[in-house]
This record gives C-alpha cells, structure tokens and sequence, in this order.
C-alpha cells in the first residue's frame, strides 16, 4: 500500500496540508488578535506585546545589530520576523495536530494564554489587555480543528477528482485571507484614526512668554541636498521602544516630581500650559548615530524649564539623578545638574510649531541640550523621580550603555551624496557640525589626503544647535576621498580615532568617496 493510500485509510490527512491548515489557523488567530486590540486597547495588540517584551528581553547586541542592519525600520523588521515564527509555528501546529488530535488545539490555547498573561506584565497593562491573545489563542484552535476536519472529510470521500482537494485549498486560503485582512485592518486602525490624534489636531498651543532667538540672516545655506537648519518634524529621525506608538490623552496626563525632593509637585496639561513657556531651539542626537548617519536632527521645541519645577520640589542636597518614565515604561538617568543649570532644559509641548507629533512624545516629552536621547529625551513622560546614579539606572544603562552621554563633537557631509556621482567642474561640498551646549568655531574639509582646508560656516542660531558650512570644490575628473572634521569653541578638534556607537556614542571623522565623471 502507498504512503498516501495509508493516510487515506486511516483518515489523517498529509503533513502538507496538515502544515497549511495550521499555518491558515495561526494567521487567522494573529488576524482575531490585532482587530480585538484595535478596538479594545492599542497596546493589548499581541503582535505589539511579544514584539515589546522581546525588545525589552533582547541582549544589547543583538538591539545593536538590528538598528545597524536596519536604521529606523527595526521595529517592522521584528514584526516580519515574528510573522515568519508565527507561520512557521502554525505549520508545526497542524502536523501536531493531524497525528495526535487535540495536541495542536491545546497547543494554539495555550499561546494565547501565555501571551495574555504576558500582556499583564507590560507597562502599559489595563485589567482586560489579555482579552486579544486569549481569543486569537481559541480563534486559531477553533479553525485548525474545522480545517482539519474539512481536509479528513475529503480524504475519506471517493476519489472526485481534483475538486474536494481544492475546496480545503479554497478553505485554507480564504481563513489566511481573513486573518491577514484583519490584522492589517486592526493595525491600520489603530495608527491612523485614534481619538488622541484627534485631539491633538485640535491643539492651539500658548506663546513662548519667552521666544527663541532670531535666526540669523544666512544661518541656512542654499545649497541643494543639505540637511535643512530645522528638521520638519515628518523627517525627523524616530527611535524608541515602542512597537506602537503610545496614545495619552491630555486630559489624563500627569508629571509627578518625587523621590529625593522636600515637596512632591503634580502637574496636569492644563497647568503646563498656563505657565510661562520657553521656545528653544536645540539638536537632539541618538547616541548609535554612526559617523555620518541620520539618527539627528534640530527642531524648535516649545515648554517649560525643568529647572523651574524642580526647584518647587526642591531636590535633596545629595541627589545627582533623575530617573525619568515614560506611560510605556522607558526610562533615563538625567544628571540633576544639567536639569537645574541655565541650559534650559525643557519640558517639551511644541515642536517646530506644532503640538509634539505622537511618535515623538506627545503630548510632553523632555529635552536636554547637549544630552544623548537615552539619557535625557523621554517622551511620553509622566513621571520624574529625584535619585542618585548609585540608587538608579535607566533603561539603556542596564543594557550596557554609559550611564551619562554628553553628545560628542561631530560633523557630516551632505554634499556630494557617496551613492551620487559628481559632474565634473566647480560644485560645492556641504554638511551640518554640532556639539550642542557648545558653539562650533570652524569646520575642515580634507581632499584626497591633502591639507585640511576651512569651510565657510554659517552664522549659528544657538550654541544648542548644528551649524551648517560649505566649501567650493573644483571637482577633477577621478575618484576622490571627502573628510570632514568640526573644530568647537574650547578649542578641541574632532577626533579621528574610530569608536562604534556604544558605549557613549560614536567619533572619527566622516570619509566618503566620490566619483567624479
Ligand atoms: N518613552 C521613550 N522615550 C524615549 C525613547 C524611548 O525608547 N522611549 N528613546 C530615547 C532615545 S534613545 C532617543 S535618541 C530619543 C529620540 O527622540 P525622537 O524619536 O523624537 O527623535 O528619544 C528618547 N526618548
Ligand atoms: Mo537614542
């Protein structure tokens, strides 16, 4: 008797459709479980809770790895590759299943309970969140058992040719259809149409009692291809832990200052907005932007200095931190002192003009001149505590990253593009230096190994912000090496020994090659 006349007679149904019904099962479960979390609570999505837990789970390396493979798309790459175990899982699932009834059933419940028990654990838990995983859980044992029993009917028929085959292809295919509708439905659902953007469209944030300094005539140079002196908030760089970008109403938001502080202070929104703001301009890095990389940018920001808050709450004398939360449970350690001193850190509302967009903090998140994001830039803020560095850490600094990352010296080149080629002829290089809280006093450029040359520097709008320069090029036909370096006003050059982003950032000077034709 052949294989396939065995099954038949035993009614099992092959490993291949067996692997197809699961398969079909898991996506339609994943499907049940994003729809459930779009209407229950964004951040029950079970997709959003393994992603969010094996982020937090996840070894320094391999963040680091996945942020340099790939830049800001790491949070789609991780939602792919659960979507390939989930598929995978599913198929093993259905052979489970079709050889031991039941095993693959219990199996699928049994997921959905761990991932909803899983969902509690987060930070942004509700009483109900386990509710998406625990019906995605029944949802996928319920149609791997029809499938299943669809596919044995059909087997167990006399042979009517391709059709009945084809019917629990149909079948298979329709419940995957179904999953994988909802699930981007769900998603889709949930980023475009939440009631908190609403809201926030409908913002009109106060005046600075305090405005920012007047740009400077010829701060921003025409030179196509540059970075823009202020980036617009759509193109600015996003990094944070959030698989789904968290949604705090206004109305419901509060900062609490507590810890080492002779009196706890409370804010609401409408508090906030009713104190006198500051406007600032500054430019916030990521402490893995790579020498040359986008992980940077330069905004207004409108708020209120933290200092002043802090100074009601009135820190005790031996506290040098503040731990920093955000409503998902990030953290930073903030050095005390570079929230008290003059620097006007900020507790940030406004950016660029418009009420801070959702995937960068609304609707408060802090700003720290001259700090790494990590250690400073919380968005979603709603708690600070005053504490010391030997008491505390924040989230980076448990996953080996320094506790305290002032932005290192840095410079870039815009122009010429590495990937473009270059006409030959007079042409322009151009590029962006900074080290906020420190003004840039020059920046070189270094052709084929030659003499370092200076730039032309733009007038800075702030010693907070990046500077833009360029520098007439008679480009000959060939290719050629581009090096630039940023010199600071304390006098310190930029330094050309090599470091990767981590522990505290990177330095070398930004090499490209070009190729002039
Ligand atoms: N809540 C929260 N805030 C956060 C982070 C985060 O993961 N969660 N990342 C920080 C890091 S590492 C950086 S570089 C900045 C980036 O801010 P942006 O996304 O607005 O550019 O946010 C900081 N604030
Ligand atoms: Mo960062």
């Amino acid at each position: 008797m052949s294989e396939s006349a065995q099954h038949r007679q035993a009614g099992a149904v092959t490993a291949r459709t067996a692997a197809a019904a699961g398969a079909a099962a898991a996506l339609l479960g994943a499907g049940i479980g994003e729809i459930v979390a779009a209407l229950l609570a964004p951040s029950s999505s079970p997709f959003a809770v393994v992603g969010g837990a094996l982020i937090d789970a996840a070894p320094a390396w391999a963040k680091d790895t996945a942020i340099a493979w790939f830049g800001t798309s790491d949070k789609i790459a991780l939602l792919i590759g659960i979507g390939i175990v989930l598929l995978a899982a599913g198929a093993v699932l259905g052979i489970c299943e079709s050889r031991w009834t039941r095993s693959g059933l219990i199996a699928f419940a049994a997921i959905g309970g761990i991932v909803g028990i899983l969902t509690l654990t987060r930070p942004e838990a509700s009483l109900i969140s386990w509710l998406p995983s625990l019906l995605a859980g029944a949802a996928a044992a319920m149609a791997l058992h029809l499938l299943l029993r669809r596919a044995t009917a059909e087997q167990l028929q006399p042979d009517t040719g391709g059709t009945s085959r084809r019917g629990f292809l149909v079948w298979a295919a329709g419940t995957a259809a179904v999953g994988v509708t909802m699930a981007i439905v769900g998603s889709v659902a949930r980023a475009g149409s939440t009631a908190v953007a609403t809201l926030r469209e409908a913002i009109r944030l106060p005046k600075a009692a305090t405005p920012a300094s007047a740009v400077p005539a010829g701060a921003a140079l025409d030179v196509p291809g540059l970075a823009p002196l202020f980036t617009p908030n759509d193109d600015f760089y996003r990094i944070d832990t959030a698989l789904i970008v968290p949604t705090v109403d206004p109305a419901d938001w509060r900062l609490r200052i507590h810890g080492m502080v002779a009196h706890e202070v409370e804010l609401t929104w409408d508090e906030l907005l009713a104190l006198p703001l500051v406007e600032k301009a500054v430019t916030l890095s990521c402490v893995s932007n790579q020498v040359g990389g986008g992980l940077v940018g330069n905004a207004l920001w409108l708020g209120y200095p933290i200092r002043e808050l802090l100074a009601k709450a009135h820190p005790d004398a031996d506290a040098d931190m503040v731990l920093s939360t955000s409503a998902d449970g990030f953290t930073a350690g903030t050095p005390l002192e570079t929230l008290t001193d003059d620097r006007d850190a900020l507790l940030a509302i406004g950016m660029n003009g418009a009420p801070l967009p959702l995937a960068h903090g609304f609707p408060v998140r802090m700003v720290v001149p001259g700090l790494y994001g990590y250690v400073s830039a919380t968005k979603w803020v709603t708690d600070l505590e005053v504490t010391r560095f030997d008491r505390s850490r924040g989230y980076w600094t448990d996953r080996g990253w320094s506790a305290e990352g002032p932005i290192k010296l840095q410079s870039r080149i815009d122009v010429p593009r590495e990937r473009n080629g270059v006409d030959a002829g007079d042409t322009v290089i151009a590029g962006v230096a900074w080290q906020p809280g420190t003004a840039i006093s020059a920046v070189e450029v270094q052709i084929d190994g030659g003499t370092w040359q200076q730039a032309e520097l733009a007038p800075a709008v702030s010693d907070d912000t990046w500077v833009q320069w360029r520098m007439p090029w008679r480009a000959d036909q060939g290719d050629h090496v581009l090096r630039c370096r940023a010199v600071s006003a304390d006098g310190s050059t930029q330094t050309d020994a090599v470091a990767a982003p981590a522990p505290d950032g990177a330095t070398g000077w930004h090499t490209i090659s070009v190729t002039v034709s």
